[in-house]
């Protein structure tokens, strides 16, 4: 068996959180750990649709998966989130919910400039001509996490090498 935790991927869009959480999850699950990956897709499609992109909305998404996230470890499951989570006291408010080993914050770093040559669906195109507002990175806040248990340097690395540095520090924290 393993302990369960919150894996926290947090940085830009288009850093690569989703795709790191993702290998992640497919290398536990060929482990037969018991894991769940919470993303974009099964919480803003779901549980927070309605939710858009204010500060005050992207609190409470945060404010919703942080409690999600906790029903999860009370089950005993070792549970990935891929959000930009791009307040630190929201972040915060998460970690506060967790028991001490419980909270994994994983800073996905890539420049700005780097995910915005990448921009894969052509967002930051469209916040740079003012077409989507509020947008993390130009037009709304990202707050660097200041003392996350790992970094992963998504635009020095290949995802393969971070997702290893992620079971890496799983191990060594006894988690699997
Ligand atoms: C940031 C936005 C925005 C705005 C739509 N700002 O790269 P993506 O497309 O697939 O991931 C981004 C996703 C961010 O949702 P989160 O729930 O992770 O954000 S937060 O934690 O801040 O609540 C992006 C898309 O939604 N998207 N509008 N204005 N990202």
């Amino acid at each position: 068996g393993h302990k369960s935790a919150v894996i926290w991927f947090t940085g830009l869009s288009g850093a690569g959180k989703s795709t790191i959480a993702n290998a992640l999850e497919q290398r536990l699950l060929q482990e037969e750990k018991h894991s769940y990956l919470l993303d974009g897709d099964n919480i803003r499609l779901g549980l927070n649709k309605g939710l858009g992109f204010s500060d005050e909305d992207r609190k409470e998404n945060i404010r919703r998966i942080g409690e999600v996230a906790k029903l999860f470890v009370d089950a005993g499951v070792l549970v990935s989130t891929a959000f930009i989570s791009p307040f630190k006291e929201d972040r915060q408010v998460v970690r506060s919910l967790l028991g001490e080993h419980e909270f994994i914050e994983v800073y996905v770093r890539c420049s700005l400039e780097e995910c915005e040559k990448r921009d894969p669906k052509g967002l930051y195109k469209k916040a740079r001509e003012g077409v989507i507002p509020e947008f993390t990175g130009i037009s709304s806040p990202y707050e660097e996490p200041s003392h996350p248990e790992l970094i992963l340097d998504s635009d020095k690395e290949p995802v393969e090498n971070l997702v290893e540095k992620v079971i890496e520090y799983l191990k060594s924290n006894n988690l699997i």
